[in-house]
């Protein structure tokens, strides 16, 4: 085998890899690969290819995740589950997700290939929607898995009104048989996730890895501000009532409310209608994702903003509506198993890891409800850009994540044996 970080070594492989499964997507220029369509089955067919040729066995679990185990020493032992994700946001980067799932399988080749049998068995799941591009709601092939669905989400929509029972029928999967995507409880030891840090502190500091101490709890909404649509030249300013500009500022309240609070929020999209150049805006729809540390401090921030919206509906004779779309509380990382990944880090060198705090939602926080959970941070490139087709990461640092990550899964299995 290649040294590590040189081509043809295992980092290569997972590089090509990544740039195999990016050729898939339903968009002619760019990335986009959503739950339950033909490129997320394409992608889970690979990834099947891969597992097994790494010596797993491999199904498709009742949510439409892609799963695979690599036996224990003693068959039917509890496994340690290692995973991320393979759908993307529109117009993605080609690791965000892949890399995690990629460095999971390439974990298990190495034991196959150095026909190591661990005391526990090792687990992978290629999660199909971490981040809700299709239905809105996030993270639901991991929430079946930790047997969280919510069979509220039957009823959820995509742009093309498929309901998400319409998608799961049409995808080959039974609605009604969701909860057997969930392992039997006790069946695992806990779950490690490496993902690409998706900002610029790994950068910045000038290190490849860092380990997790916690996820931001994420809150998505629809806004829906209504106004009087009106002739862009008749009506004079004060008779107007006009959703965008109204909408404007509370896209700005938004933004301030939350820096302000040491939160995070995005307005995503928005949408003015009826979207004539010559027409005052009766109706703009946006999106609000409002992230925080800490969930009160979050939740402060939103009730501050719904304040400031009456504020302006009222002042500007609009109305505001607000509907919650995904709400995942923030989860900090299980102590013993962030030693783990801590103990993978420093074996490959780095005797004081880095410990960064997660902006991004990860499908960790899903598998958090299930069991202990642990995630490794890779550096990305470009001052840390990702959601975007410059995401970048160096073979190099893919390398020492590999190798960490392999460390941490040995360490993992053998404190699982002396704890038995
Ligand atoms: O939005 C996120 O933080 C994740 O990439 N889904
Ligand atoms: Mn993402
Ligand atoms: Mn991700």
């Amino acid at each position: 085998m290649s040294p590590a970080g040189t081509p043809g070594s295992d980092a290569q492989t997972i590089l090509d890899r990544c740039d195999e499964l990016a050729r898939e997507s339903s968009a002619a220029h760019g990335i986009t690969r959503v739950y339950l369509s033909p490129e997320h089955a394409r992608v889970n067919a690979i990834a099947a290819g891969w597992m097994e040729a790494a010596g797993m066995t491999t199904w498709q679990d009742a949510a439409g995740n892609q799963r695979g185990r690599y036996e224990a020493e003693t068959p039917g032992a509890p496994a340690v589950l290692l995973g991320s994700h393979l759908d993307t946001v529109p117009d993605a980067g080609r690791y965000d997700g892949v890399l995690g799932v990629l460095l999971a399988i390439a974990v298990v080749d190495r034991l196959h290939r150095a026909g190591t049998r661990l005391p526990v068995a090792v687990e992978v799941a290629a999660f199909g929607d971490e981040e809700g591009t299709r239905f809105g709601t996030a993270l639901l092939g991991s929430r079946a898995l930790a047997g969280t669905w919510d069979d509220a989400w039957w009823q959820l929509v995509d742009d093309q009104g498929t309901t998400l029972r319409d998608a799961f029928t049409a995808f080959g999967l039974d609605p009604a048989a969701v909860a057997d995507a969930a392992p039997p409880r006790g069946s695992l030891v806990g779950y490690l996730e490496a993902h690409i840090e998706q900002g610029p502190y790994l950068e910045e500091a000038d290190r490849a890895l860092a380990v997790v101490s916690s996820i931001a709890g994420a809150r998505r909404f629809e806004l829906t501000v209504t106004g009087v649509a009106g002739h862009a030249g008749g009506v004079p300013f004060h008779r107007r009532h006009d959703a965008l500009a109204g909408a404007s500022e509370i896209v700005l309240a938004v933004e301030r409310l939350a820096r302000d609070a040491g939160c995070v929020a995005t307005v995503g999209r928005l949408q003015a209608f009826p979207g004539g150049v010559n027409v005052i805006p009766g109706l703009v729809e946006a999106s609000v994702d409002l992230r925080g540390e800490h969930d009160a401090e979050r939740d402060a921030v939103w009730e501050a903003v719904l304040a400031e919206a009456a504020e302006v509906a009222e002042r500007r004779g609009l109305t505001v509506e607000a509907r919650e779309t995904h709400s995942a509380p923030a989860v900090v990382a299980s102590p013993a198993l962030r030693d783990v990944v801590r103990e993978g880090i420093a074996a490959t060198g780095d005797a004081d890891p880095m410990t960064l705090f997660s902006k991004a939602g990860h499908d960790a926080m899903a598998v958090a409800e299930l069991t202990d959970w642990a995630m490794l941070f890779v550096r990305c490139g470009a001052g840390g850009i990702s959601h975007h087709p410059d995401e970048i990461v160096g073979l190099a640092d893919v390398a020492v994540a590999l190798d960490a990550f392999e460390a941490a899964v040995r360490a993992l299995a053998a404190r699982t044996a002396e704890a038995a």
